[in-house]
């Protein structure tokens, strides 16, 4: 049988049937004991009754995130607030750079609508939806938008992320009282807070789909890509970039460019264009650091 490891301790991996949500309780097979696992593994096993399983091969993976460590995470849910905090519209960018290089659909969720006076962000929310990306509003407190997200999340495999106090926690209670995200481990980098690693875990929904039990892109340094595939993950900034003069263009000062053209004829919201020059500098600064 194939399933999903939705969750990994005391030495068993819990094997999750995807059509009858069941969960068994497996081993590993003994070539497979020094194999790495992970949560979110799409896995053949073989059930030995009712509770227990087991492991005897693991599936390719289709993305691997790497803190929290999951695999065959879909998409993400790039949570913010419209007010309560004001949404910080750079670390939004980073996040869709974030999840889109690891193969992971973005979907922008500004929630708290209750708080918003009318109109709020429309330019910015135009500037998302024109560029290609989902963008939901949401209130987890007066419940709009939540069928809208409901769909979204539906038979998917979902991380949340976002600032603290978007209401994260708020948005998934209101899908599925008795919800819970734990909160972010911290990170061993920079040694803030305690050094506790929790065990992740998938948390089926109700209406289908799962989601990672805390949040994603906890660690905001950008992956190592190269300079010059950053556009790819701007599909405005890429899209308007086929018309350079240079085909290696990176859109700072390029004599021909037609998207610093494109940004001047306000094609091009500014605001985007920006955070893609601060993101540019960074790659373009620890590559230098690299051969120096
Ligand atoms: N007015 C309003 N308040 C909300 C809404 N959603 C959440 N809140 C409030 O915002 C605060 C933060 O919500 P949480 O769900 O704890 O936010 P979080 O993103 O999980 O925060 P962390 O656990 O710190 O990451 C709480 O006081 C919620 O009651 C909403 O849609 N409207
Ligand atoms: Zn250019």
């Amino acid at each position: 049988m194939v399933g999903q490891i939705i969750r990994i301790h005391g030495g068993f991996a819990f094997i999750r049937d995807p059509n009858t949500g069941k969960v068994w309780a497996a081993l590993r097979r003994g070539k497979l004991a020094e194999e790495k696992i992970l949560v979110g593994d799409l896995v053949e096993f073989s059930p030995l009754d009712e509770e227990r399983g087991v492991l005897e091969k693991v599936l390719p993976r289709k993305t691997e995130l790497y803190r929290p460590p999951v695999a065959n995470v879909e998409q993400a849910l790039l949570v913010f607030a419209f007010t309560e905090p004001d949404p910080n519209f750079k670390l939004l960018d980073r996040f869709l750079v974030l999840s889109q290089s690891a193969k992971i659909k973005p979907i922008i969720c500004f929630n708290k609508l209750d708080l918003a006076s009318p109109g709020l962000y429309q330019e910015e929310r135009r500037a998302y939806e024109e560029a290609g990306f989902v963008f939901l509003t949401v209130s987890a407190k007066t419940g709009q938008g939540l069928e809208e997200l409901k769909r979204h999340l539906s038979q998917r495999v979902t991380v949340l992320a976002g600032p603290s106090g978007v209401g994260k926690s708020s948005l998934l209670n209101a899908i599925q009282p008795g919800l819970k995200l734990q909160t972010a481990p911290v990170s061993r980098k920079t040694g803030r807070g305690r050094h506790t690693t929790r065990l992740v875990e998938l948390l089926p929904l109700d209406i289908g789909g799962l989601v990672v039990d805390t949040p994603g892109f906890t660690s905001l340094d950008l992956p190592d890509i190269p300079p010059a595939s950053l556009s790819a993950y701007f599909p405005e900034i890429a899209r308007v970039g086929t018309g350079c003069r240079f085909s290696d263009c990176l859109h700072q000062a390029e004599p021909g460019c037609a998207v610093r053209e494109a940004v001047a004829e306000g094609k091009i919201p500014r605001f985007r264009y920006q955070h893609y020059l601060v993101f540019l500098s960074e790659i373009l600064e620890r590559e230098r650091r690299r051969f120096s």
